[in-house]
């Protein structure tokens, strides 16, 4: 009777439970972003913050990770395992709580660490159960194996003791809901970028990760004793560094409550290149949109560089103050705090409100730098050296951009002589595209649409902005053309109002070159033309590989594979195929062009989206290095723009 009783008011509780994770089936978005690949591979980092937190509460020191088989996913750790006492409130055990509660993590109270990763200890867990057709839990704990599981938010079966164990640890396997997402196939370069991560921003933290799979076996182990040290090493790797150290520091400290803590970590190397890398993070989330931790650190950067360089004569009193551009150029630098109470502000919750740690990484950052530059004269000296030179550049590009402002880069409206412009004067309704070649800019120019189809012709290889200044890169004929032609300026002035077109679309052959004069355009765009790229503006053309002619048909394919796939299926018909293998879009007539590549109905665009800056900046570098990539591992890049819609 006692037994059924309780039995009965478990059940009560339990259906109060399955409520409170209705709401993640029925509104996922809210809770993991999306419903897209992006959500879908969130739930791995959901389970993978609570093995961190538990590592950065110091009890684990080993996280593997696994992609089974079945497209599963295993996360195990070897902390304290999750807790199985009975909740005093709920009267299950702890774990079930856990799995079953939304944000059940807050309920704990004091969690003996951080909340890092926006969350608490457990908070996460139970939005994957909600979005899993399956979850089971293994926990080593008190000498014993348990094990639970769960369904799309429900229990569905008892805590149960398995036997003895040694060690302690917890075991999470989880199958996402293909009636949630839209796909459920997980991609071992995402995860592998976000665990690598999370070892570099958890200095000492061991996370393996392993793809099970038939044919697509790998893998990988992150391990870093440096954290971010290394992170800035492995940002800087095919870049040239221009002194020997890595300028690290780190400081404690409590927050204005005097309950919270505070840690900020600092690293930073400057390289030969123009561009600067700063990536900041708030409890292991990327503040893309910085924040004041990152205000902190540029104010201070400023201000160190400028008071060196002035004590030790390298700036004269009759020089101008360095600005921060000129400090950060060729800076790659990463910024990580941790606090005990983290407000993300902004649409996008990437963007760090605590105001009081401006505040802290300012003094921090002052304080650790002078000492290095006091300590360091010779490297102190390169670095300020890089500065000085970045500040004359940005006095010639000043120039330039007057004398180009007064010319006809935007305002005269006397458009390029190249540009063969479209009639349609709506943004909207206009396209571009950037030709590679003035003989396929010819043919394009003919087949096009003149009404709504602009056509501009390449000449060659377009200047790599990546290896020039501003000043240099507004003297490139075919540069100040694309800023004409496109009407909205670059870099600070840039102005998306202005756009001439909705669709920049670019069209090259579908060789090395072809993808080389790409990945230029790419680089310009997103180092001074970003808002083109964010806001889904560009676009790459698909000409065809082949055309085959077989009787009276024809047909065009746009690979390896197609083609393969179209050869098997004429295989049976009788008579021989005629194929033609396009080297270039110039070997293409007019027409055909047309009916290929630029027909509004029958074309396929590919469009260029940004999503991870970090990410994005890593492929340039690669892409922009010494050695221009083979044209495979080219491909295999950009098929990841179209899969993920992101860079
Ligand atoms: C394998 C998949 C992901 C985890 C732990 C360990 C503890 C824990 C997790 O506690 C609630 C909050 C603080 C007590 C904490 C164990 C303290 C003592 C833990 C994980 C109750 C959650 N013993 N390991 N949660 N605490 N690993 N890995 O989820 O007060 S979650």
């Amino acid at each position: 009777m006692a037994a059924e009783k309780r039995n009965q008011k478990y059940d009560a509780e339990q259906i109060q439970v399955l409520e409170g994770l209705e709401p993640v089936r029925k509104r996922p978005g809210m809770y993991i972003g999306s419903t897209g690949e992006k959500g879908l591979h969130h739930l791995v980092y959901e389970i993978v913050d609570n093995s961190v937190d538990e590592a950065l509460a110091g009890y684990c020191k080993t996280i593997n990770v696994v992609i089974q088989r079945d497209n599963s996913i295993m996360v195990e750790d070897d902390g304290r395992g999750m807790p199985v006492d009975i909740h005093p409130k709920m009267k299950i055990p702890a774990v079930e709580v856990i799995h079953t509660v939304l944000h059940a993590g807050g309920k704990f109270g004091e969690g003996g660490g951080y909340k890092v990763s926006g969350g608490l200890h457990g908070v996460g867990a139970s939005v994957v159960n909600a979005l899993s057709t399956k979850m089971e839990v293994e926990i080593r704990r008190n000498g014993k194996v348990y094990k639970q599981t769960y369904s799309r938010g429900k229990t569905t079966s008892p805590l149960t003791e398995l036997g003895n164990a040694r060690k302690t640890g917890s075991k999470t396997t989880f199958w996402p809901d293909p009636e949630i997402f839209e796909e459920t196939v997980f991609d071992f370069n995402t995860l592998e970028y976000r665990l690598r991560e999370m070892a570099f921003l958890n200095k000492g933290v061991k996370i393996t990760l392993k793809d099970e799979r038939a044919g697509l076996k790998r893998q990988e182990e992150f391990h870093y004793e440096g954290g971010i040290k290394e992170f800035v090493k492995f940002q800087n790797e095919n870049k040239e560094a221009i002194h020997p150290d890595i300028i690290y520091f780190e400081a404690k400290g409590k927050d204005k409550t005097g309950k919270g803590d505070m840690e900020a970590e600092v690293a930073m190397q400057y390289t030969s290149g123009y561009s600067e890398t700063l990536l900041s993070y708030a409890n292991n989330i990327n503040t893309t949109d910085g924040g004041f931790h990152l205000v902190g650190f540029k104010t201070a950067l400023t201000r160190t560089i400028n008071d060196y360089a002035r004590k030790n004569n390298i700036l004269k009193d009759s020089d101008a103050a360095l600005t921060g551009e000129d400090v950060r150029e060729g800076l790659t630098a990463i910024i990580s705090v941790k606090l005990t109470n983290p407000q993300f502000e902004g649409q996008t919750k990437a963007k760090l409100g605590n105001s009081e740690m401006r505040g802290f990484v300012e003094t921090t950052t002052n304080d650790n730098l002078t000492a290095f530059l006091q300590e360091n004269p010779r490297q102190a000296k390169i670095m300020i050296q890089k500065c000085l030179d970045a500040a004359r550049a940005r006095e010639a590009a000043r120039k330039a951009r007057n004398i180009a402002r007064k010319g006809s880069l935007t305002e005269g409206l006397s458009l390029p002589g190249k540009l063969a412009d479209c009639s349609e004067k709506n943004p909207e309704l206009s396209e571009i595209f950037l030709v590679e070649g003035d003989s396929a800019g010819g043919s394009a120019k003919q087949g096009r649409d003149r009404n709504r189809q602009a056509v501009l012709p390449l000449r060659g290889k377009i200047l790599n902005v990546e290896k020039a200044r501003l000043d240099k890169i507004l003297n490139s004929e075919e540069i100040k053309n694309m800023i004409t032609a496109f009407g909205c300026n670059i870099g600070p002035d840039f102005d998306i109002e202005k756009l001439r077109y909705h669709k920049i679309i670019i069209m090259t052959d579908a060789d090395v070159d072809g993808a080389h004069i790409r990945t230029l355009l790419l680089t310009f765009f997103y180092r001074y033309m970003k808002p083109l790229i964010e806001g889904g503006y560009v676009y790459a053309a698909q000409p065809p590989l082949f055309r085959t002619r077989k009787g009276k048909e024809e047909f065009y394919t746009y690979s390896e594979r197609e083609q393969e796939k179209l050869m098997a299926t004429l295989a049976d018909k009788p008579g021989k195929a005629d194929i033609q293998r396009y080297k270039g879009l110039g070997e293409m007539s007019f027409q055909q062009l047309w009916e290929t590549t630029m027909d509004f109905e029958k074309r396929t665009l590919i469009q260029i989206t940004l999503e991870d800056t970090a990410a994005a900046d890593a492929i340039f570098t690669t892409l922009m290095g010494d050695k221009v990539p083979p044209r495979k591992k080219f491909i295999e890049d950009n098929a990841k723009y179209v899969q993920n819609l992101d860079i």
